[in-house]
């Protein structure tokens, strides 16, 4: 295998073309857009990813393409939006997908995962942390092209009896070698618990061996220090201003500093493409102690409103990225997967449907690419964002009986109309944000002027083709109402 990889990078050489750069996906779990000091956050805790930010560039406009674990994870690694990779449910509308431990299902094998496709360019390819996509053994991240993995199927939940309900597993590879709570200690009464240090470990070898190999990796490095029950290693607890919670924020920020200067040490930063994001909004379900900030945005995991979805996100890429850019690039965890394949000098799939985009010209030229973001919920597309509009077609916090148990998505937010406990439709009239000046979806444009001129476009806003298309027509067409509406 080194053989055919050098003998692909002497071709390269030998047209002209650099190696292609080695991947490296920094992808936190459950932290909002508000947690970092770049994004706003006032403790200003997070001075290497501020740093990261002010040498690369920020994405102010990233989304996932669904506000929970599983999902949002199955659709950055096969570019495709959850209803086209399975993961999602019919047993509930709106209801989000998920892989716990009971749940037998996971990435199908008709799917192409990220680094199944880079094998084909000669990348040796890395999960560190969690895989979220099925626990059994043929959904084994062995068998959907990584090479290597430390982490666990699951999230770090427990403890739990071990004879009825086992402890979740941590794997090398192939083997179980131990499982959370047992072999790898958390406690959580104080919260310690030494896992982004081994993480970190993991990574720092990792890299070095390729780096000393000369093969192109990609790093998946998907910690879960911030997903409750949130933890932190001695050292950084009590060391954060916003408690247990911000303590793990603050030993993500020093790993993530310590990784990228690891990189720089061995001289490979300038060959090695850097994205750090999130996988859903924070869980303000668990905050404060047990969760992060959403800045001003309303709501949190789980929901389709701004602070479910949208994601901190950072580029960095050394002597090819401009320093201290901000991007407002509509852009999503899927377009990682056709970004990277980009980057890869391979072509995405031409035998299915891909959603993600190929983000270079807007991180290496700053140009912007017209595209929209479509909000899914489980099986269902609730809104759409089409510029700075963003239209909901359904809106829908948690149901009365979650919310009468004490569950509640949007804490402190309530927005008459919007974070509703009943799932309202708004398909013949969307509910309509600027996101520009309301960017808290507080204050829905009115939409009375606009009624009368919609009903008489029926044909107009029906459109013809996918739900998807369909979608897109609706809302451009009732974009354009809606201005005309504000002229008349
Ligand atoms: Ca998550």
């Amino acid at each position: 295998m080194a053989r055919a990889v050098l003998g692909s990078l002497c071709l390269c050489w030998a047209l002209g073309r650099a190696a292609p750069p080695n991947l490296l996906l920094l992808l936190m779990d459950d932290m909002g857009w508000g947690d970092l000091g770049a994004f706003g956050e006032p403790s200003k805790e997070t001075p290497n990813l501020d740093q990261m930010a002010s040498e690369g560039m920020l994405f102010m406009d990233f989304y996932t393409a669904n506000p929970l674990c599983s999902p949002s994870r199955a659709a950055l690694l096969t570019g495709r939006l959850p209803v086209r990779n399975g993961f999602y449910t019919t047993n509930g509308h709106a209801r989000n997908a998920y892989t716990p431990q009971d749940i037998v299902g996971g990435i199908p094998d008709s799917e192409l995962l990220l680094p199944e496709l880079l094998k084909k360019a000669g990348y040796v390819n890395k999960i560190i942390g969690k895989w979220h996509l099925g626990h059994r053994p043929q959904f084994h991240p062995l068998k959907h092209g990584f090479d290597e993995w430390f982490g666990s199927p699951n999230c770090h939940f427990g403890p739990y009896d071990n004879k009825a309900v086992p402890n979740i597993p941590v794997y090398r590879d192939w083997e179980m070698i131990g499982r959370y709570y047992e072999d790898f200690k958390i406690d959580l009464k104080t919260g310690e618990a030494n896992l982004t240090q081994i993480y970190l470990q993991e990574a720092l070898d990792f890299i070095s061996r390729q780096q000393a190999s000369q093969q192109p990796f990609f790093l998946y490095w998907a910690i879960d220090a911030t997903h409750a029950p949130v933890y932190a290693s001695k050292h950084f607890l009590g060391s954060s201003q916003r408690g247990l919670y911000g303590d793990a924020v603050r030993e993500i920020d020093d790993s993530i500093g310590k990784i990228l200067k690891h990189l720089q040490k061995l001289g490979i930063s300038e060959n090695t493409f850097v994205f750090f994001t999130s996988d859903n909004g924070a869980a303000l379900i668990s905050a404060p102690k047990q969760g992060g900030s959403n800045g001003r945005f309303l709501c949190g995991k789980q929901t389709t409103f701004e602070g479910g979805m949208r994601e901190p996100a950072i580029a960095w890429w050394p002597g090819h990225i401009p320093a201290g850019g901000v991007s407002h690039q509509l852009g999503n965890v899927m377009d990682l997967f056709t970004t990277s394949l980009s980057l890869a000098g391979l072509q995405p799939p031409s035998d299915r449907q891909i959603d993600g985009i190929d983000l270079l010209p807007a991180i290496l030229q700053g140009k912007l690419i017209d595209r929209p973001i479509f909000y899914y919920r489980g099986n269902e597309m609730m809104a759409v964002r089409v510029g700075l509009y963003k239209a909901h077609y359904w809106t829908w916090s948690n149901s009365w009986e979650e919310y009468s148990k004490g569950i509640d998505f949007c804490p402190g937010q309530n927005v008459s109309g919007v974070t509703t406990h009943t799932q309202e439709e708004h398909t013949t009239l969307p509910l309509l944000f600027h996101l520009g000046r309301d960017p808290g979806e507080k204050y829905p444009l009115s939409t009375l002027c606009c009624y009368c001129l919609l009903s008489g476009h029926n044909g107009k806003l029906m459109g013809s083709g996918s739900p998807i298309s369909k979608a897109v027509i609706k809302l451009s067409s009732f974009v354009e109402l809606f201005l005309l509406c504000i002229f008349i």
